[in-house]
């Protein structure tokens, strides 16, 4: 099934469709996709790392774990497929999946899904609409980034400090010097580098094509990120998606804070849910870059996130100074349901 979650989009598919093994599913995913290939144009991918996305989904055994979500982020150029990394945008679509392909019953009025993100081993509670026991799309709600309205996706989660690094602060530092300038490395769902837009020489406020168009931009992204990496105990990330980068900015739309983002080094036309909510909890606090820059109405305010195309709300529960658990509202919407004809498996030559 073809979804939108959130401001992305990709391919969702229960596991026992796909090949068990990762060598031979991964292949077979580059293939439906389109990759290796800047248009992916034999393919179904949306030539952008946005909409080059898999969503894997089978019923879960654990107690009190409705099913279980593997995200795949698919090269859109080069033939990587990766585990590395959560989608809280292709979550949205999780429930309504599970729904629509029976591994949940849906409730008379509303279903919540309780999903385990796999990459992370991180719980997300989903609740939506279900009049009459079906998914209902359709609604009021307005996320920046897509056009129109949809049926409101709360989405719930718990305990995303350390996601992928095992710590909030996976450099055991509040702040870090790297290149010169300073950073805040921060894992709360997404592993991000939280750098001023100052800084780096920018204003924080570019359309994000400007951003992409600046090649020395670039580089010394891709030199802070594979610095970070190391400290943050994830290795060599020359060629992974994470850390995502995010430039900050006072904000100048009403919000708490602006942000540019590298994913990681395309820019994202908005921000990843997870993003946000590591990029929230690191501006929330004390000492973090982007700290100073932040205003908030008020202590139980929404983090505001504003971004290229509007602005991300997200509510961040803090036991003292770590985040308990965070919410986010998304949309999601069935496109297509059907059968995939993947470009045939190259032969190897003799
Ligand atoms: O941060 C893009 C997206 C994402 C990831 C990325 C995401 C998240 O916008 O939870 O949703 O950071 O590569 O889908």
């Amino acid at each position: 099934m073809l979804m939108r979650g959130g401001t992305s989009k990709g391919a969702y598919f229960l596991a026992g469709d796909l090949p068990a093994d990762p060598a031979v599913r991964d292949d077979l995913l580059l293939r439906i996709m389109g990759s290796p290939d800047p248009r992916q144009i034999d393919g179904i991918g949306g030539a952008h790392p946005l909409t080059s996305k898999v969503a894997v989904v089978s019923p879960s055994g654990r107690p009190g774990i409705d099913v279980e979500y593997l995200f795949l982020q698919l090269g859109v150029d080069e033939p990587t497929v990766s585990d590395r990394q959560n989608c809280g945008n292709l979550l949205a679509g999780i429930g309504p999946f599970a729904v629509e392909r029976g591994l949940v019953r849906a409730g008379e009025d509303g279903t919540s899904v309780r999903i385990r993100m796999v990459n992370s081993d991180n719980v997300a509670t989903a609740t939506f609409a279900t009049p009459g026991g079906a998914v209902d799309y359709d609604g009021d709600t307005a996320i920046s980034g897509v056009p129109g309205t949809a049926a409101p996706i709360l989405l719930d989660f718990e305990d995303t400090e350390g996601s992928a690094t095992g710590a909030l602060l996976p450099t055991g530092r509040v702040r870090d010097v790297i290149d010169g300038i300073e950073v805040t490395c921060v894992d709360n769902g997404m592993p991000v580098v939280v750098a001023a837009a100052s800084d780096l020489g920018v204003t924080g406020y570019e359309p994000p094509d400007d951003l992409a168009a600046d090649d020395g931009l670039r580089d010394r992204i891709q030199s802070l990120r594979v610095q970070a990496g190391a400290l943050m105990g994830l290795g060599d990330v020359t060629e992974t998606s994470v850390p995502k980068t995010t430039l900050v900015a006072p904000p100048r739309d009403g919000g708490a804070i602006c942000t540019r983002t590298f994913i990681p080094l395309r820019v994202h036309a908005s921000i990843g849910v997870l993003g946000a909510v590591s990029v929230a909890a690191a501006v929330l606090m004390d000492g973090a870059v982007g700290h100073d820059l932040t205003r908030r109405p008020g202590p139980d305010a929404p983090m505001s996130v504003e971004h290229p195309s509007g602005r991300l709300e997200v509510r961040v529960e803090l036991d003292g100074a770590t985040p308990r658990r965070s919410s986010i509202v998304r949309t999601a919407r069935k496109l297509f349901d059907g059968t995939v004809f993947p470009r045939p498996a190259t032969r190897s030559t003799p």
